[in-house]
């Protein structure tokens, strides 16, 4: 084996470890005034990160009060938010702009 092989099996083992130390990631999407989806299951005692899409041309509050998190997503924009890690759970969110409609929940689980 040479060198410069050697190398390039060192540098994927690496890429390898790295991708599996990234956080785990949902998208949620706003349009029409509704979350896509409305729930998401994410795992126990793990940070997530979470991107949530504004497809109106409207801006929308992603807010929690279970989570600790409230974010202003501009119309058109997108956001990202870490969460956790959380113990298993509901944790309700909802859209302030629109909280009869934009209503969701995270659903953590073991
Ligand atoms: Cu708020």
């Amino acid at each position: 084996m040479n060198n410069s092989i050697k190398y390039t099996l060192f540098a994927s083992l690496l890429l390898g470890a790295t991708t599996k130390a990234e956080v785990p990631t949902f998208t949620l999407e706003i349009r029409d005034h509704l979350f896509y989806p409305a729930q998401l299951v994410v795992p126990a005692n793990t940070k997530v990160k979470l991107i949530i899409i504004n497809r109106d041309a409207t801006p929308e509050e992603f807010e929690s009060y279970e989570l600790n998190r409230e974010k202003i997503i501009m119309g058109g924009a997108k956001a990202i938010i870490f969460i956790g890690p959380l113990l298993p759970g509901d944790y309700p969110f909802f859209g302030e702009f629109n909280p009869k409609t934009a209503q969701g929940l995270i659903r953590v689980e073991n």
